[in-house]
């Protein structure tokens, strides 16, 4: 079977698993696993990023004038009094600090609005603060002429429907890094689900 035909079949089979389950809630509403160069106009910053063979949004950093420091996620068409679920894989890439001078933070804000996350704990664990040495990584990427260790964590949130507007929602991603070369993000299967 080529690949195509597999991927029809793959993705017609999913359909499939979706439309006779007996509660749509395991149905996203939208997925995202950025297969393509570049995403889809749901997203701002459209760039992606093959991470272990795998496409992923991103790279992202705030201090780099190469990448850019955040994405804006737009969802349109949300039910009305609905709340929604997101969720995906967050990579760190890098050696991201979760304390002293050098900590690092993750947000995801509505639109300007009301913070919805603010991570300040991060997995990227290194033997002697040495970051050739890395502690329970998923991986090795290679940014620019260095491959640095990487951590991916699934991360979910819900928004109340109290901070959607118009049917429509905004959720702005955002890295706070103090590394030019050595932090990034990027992230990977985000599944959006209306509750
Ligand atoms: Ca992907
Ligand atoms: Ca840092």
């Amino acid at each position: 079977m080529n690949k195509i035909l597999y991927l029809f079949a793959i993705s017609t089979f999913s359909l499939l698993l979706c439309a006779s389950s007996a509660s749509a809630e395991n149905c996203p509403f939208k997925s995202f696993s950025f297969e393509k160069k570049k995403a889809s106009s749901d997203w701002s910053a459209k760039k992606t990023y093959v991470v272990s063979g795998n496409r992923t949004l991103g790279l992202f950093n705030n201090r780099n004038k190469r990448y850019p420091s955040q994405t804006v996620l737009t969802i349109k068409d949300i039910p009305k009094n609905s709340s929604i679920t997101v969720k995906f894989d967050m990579l760190y890439i890098g050696s991201w600090d979760s304390e002293g001078k050098l900590a690092d933070r993750f947000t995801i804000t509505v639109g300007g609005g009301p913070e919805i996350m603010n991570i300040t704990k991060f997995p990227c664990l290194l033997e002697d603060g040495d970051d050739t040495k890395p502690v329970n990584n998923t991986g090795f990427v290679k940014v620019g002429e260095r491959d640095r260790a990487y951590w991916v964590t699934p991360l979910s949130f819900t928004v109340e429907p109290s901070v959607i507007t118009n049917s429509e929602l905004k959720l702005e991603f955002k890295g706070y890094l103090t590394g030019r070369k050595t932090e990034f993000w990027a992230l990977d299967n985000v599944e959006i689900f209306i509750n």
